[in-house]
């Protein structure tokens, strides 16, 4: 190696280190992107409509933008598992609409048409701690409640990884 590359290669390992400072600062806002999909090819009803991603954990303030809300799909929230006090959403033949959760707590989505097909999402904002106790599934069917059942064990492998 000579003096010269050594030389950039020290300055190349100092900018990367700068990077990685610069990443490890306070994180901004995220955007994330759940695609409502038509799936064909799936090999069960759940599959083949559905949310893509159909669990996610944001941060409060972070932003969802919610694609192909078109044709048939929409996003609407549902009664009972929603945190008290944060407006209901109902987003219907948009191709995008975003929504910002502000408020932490645990949020459950339906497609009104493809629900019965199990069409669900399920997004923790922050922490589920605001309405964990108080999630109330009467308001979906047999395959929703199976659906969320599936969700919320997703949710408490994440609470346990994040006490852990
Ligand atoms: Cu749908």
């Amino acid at each position: 190696m000579t003096l010269y590359s050594r030389i950039r290669s020290a300055l190349q390992a100092t900018a990367l280190g700068a990077a990685a400072i610069c990443m490890g600062l306070p994180a901004l806002a995220e955007t994330y992107d759940i695609d409502q999909l038509i799936d064909l090819s799936a090999l069960t009803p759940e599959e083949v409509y559905r949310f893509e991603p159909n669990y996610l954990w944001v941060e409060p303030g972070d932003t969802i933008r919610f694609l192909n809300s078109t044709g048939n799909h929409t996003v609407t929230s549902i009664d009972g598992i929603w945190p008290e006090g944060v407006a209901p959403v109902s987003i219907e033949h948009k191709a995008e609409a975003s929504v910002t959760f502000d408020t932490a707590g645990i949020y459950g989505f339906r497609c009104k048409v493809h629900g019965r097909h199990g069409m669900y999402a399920l997004i923790i904002a922050g922490s589920p701690e605001a309405n964990k106790d108080s999630l109330d599934l009467s308001n979906l069917g047999d395959l929703g409640r199976r659906v969320f059942e599936r969700l919320f064990e997703e949710m408490q492998k994440d609470i346990a990884a994040r006490d852990g």
